[in-house]
């Protein structure tokens, strides 16, 4: 039998919950008493500190040869209203004043491009890098990375190698969005699958890259599909241990398919909550759970700090995948985000991607 005094004696335990008890979790009301419980957890790891850093998202093409329904950012070609693609040369001038204001890291995601090879990719690390040799390049999803393999011949590992040489980094954790096949057919059937996903993040801990995990809720999938998918990055986790930290990503349901399907139907606040504290309570080996204030907004980010949320993400500057699918707020500045995370009682921690600590402001 599953209750309360039964979990709460695990965690404190440090035992790791079951798949059941996860689901358990889920169909419970009392949202307070499962941050508390996450609370445990995250303060076990991370005492007060809560992590953000100085960093600037680059979008080098929204156009797509995959048409998830979930998203509003892809354009299918060129010639579609509003398709951009900028050509690795084009990019330094974009980007020279984000570090002219002292921003850290890159993270650089963007469509799978249906005409452009794989130098193009390789271009953009390089040409980013030469200029900016100091700048921590966190790019590519194992979708695109998988996307490569395929245009390339190659293997996940030599494909992550000749990116690494290139300039590479660590790897976003962007593409996982639900794993379980009965909601991936139906959200993402052309994406690498749950075993492709999780092989690429596999092949790039084994390289020495350190990676992010996320997963994409509240649309069509159920909490039998979001525990699913938790207890499968568990498991890789064990094996491959390169997962710095977790974010659950709230379906934004403006200008796209499956947002019109769902009558442009948000997350509740209640379920943003109570997901970010069953993901700190479920993935006992990810040491972080990010807050991602973009998709939160910052109002909501600092709410989580109390249930389980260690990591605010940073100072972003000009998001695409959420601003075109409802999201309004493109940018925070370091004070600003060093003021939410004190007046939720934590201190202020930059970071940078790799999670050393750069300066605590006591
Ligand atoms: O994989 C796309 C999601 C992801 C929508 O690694 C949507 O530090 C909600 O992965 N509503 C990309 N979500 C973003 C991402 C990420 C973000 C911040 C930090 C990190 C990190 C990674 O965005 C996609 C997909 O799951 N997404 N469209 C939408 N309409």
């Amino acid at each position: 039998m599953m209750n309360w005094s039964g979990i709460s004696e695990k965690v404190h335990a440090s035992e790791r919950l079951s798949y059941e008890e996860g689901l358990w979790l889920f169909e419970q009301h009392d949202v307070i008493k499962i941050g508390k419980l996450a609370q445990v957890a995250r303060r076990r790891l991370h005492g007060n500190k809560v992590y953000f850093n100085k960093n600037r998202h680059i979008n080098p093409t929204n156009v797509c040869a995959f048409h998830c329904n979930f998203c509003s950012f892809a354009r299918t070609s060129d010639k579609e209203d509003g398709a951009y693609t900028y050509m690795p040369e084009q990019i330094p001038d974009r980007v020279r004043g984000a570090v002219n204001q002292g921003v850290r890291e890159f993270h650089i995601v963007g469509g799978l491009h249906p005409e452009l090879g794989f130098d193009y990719y390789l271009d953009v690390l390089r040409t980013l890098k030469r200029e900016f040799p100091h700048i921590h390049l966190k790019a590519f999803t194992a979708v695109e990375i998988d996307f490569f393999r395929e245009l390339t011949g190659l293997s996940h590992t030599e494909v992550l190698q000749q990116l690494q040489e290139a300039g590479l980094d660590s790897m976003p954790g962007g593409g996982a969005e639900i794993f379980h096949w009965d909601i991936r057919k139906k959200i993402c059937p052309e994406k690498a699958n749950q075993e492709v996903w999780l092989a690429v993040h596999d092949a790039a801990h084994r390289l020495g890259l350190k990676t992010n995990c996320t997963m994409l809720y509240g649309h069509i999938e159920k909490p039998e599909h979001r525990v699913h998918h938790m207890v499968a990055l568990r498991e890789q986790q064990d094996k491959s241990g390169g997962f710095q930290t977790f974010i659950a990503l709230a379906f934004h349901p403006e200008d796209n398919n499956l947002g019109r399907k769902l009558n442009r139907q948000w997350t509740t606040g209640v379920d943003d909550i109570k997901t970010m504290a069953i993901s700190r309570l479920m993935l006992d080996n990810i040491p972080n759970i990010k807050a991602y204030w973009v998709m939160l907004t910052p109002a909501l980010a600092q709410v989580a700090l109390n249930f389980g949320a260690n990591d605010m993400d940073g100072t972003i500057i000009e998001e695409h995948i959420y601003k075109d699918a409802g999201a309004r707020r493109e940018a925070m500045t370091v004070e600003e985000l060093k003021e939410f995370i004190r007046a939720a009682g934590y201190i202020p921690v930059e970071r940078d991607t790799v999670y050393n600590e750069l300066e605590v402001f006591a």
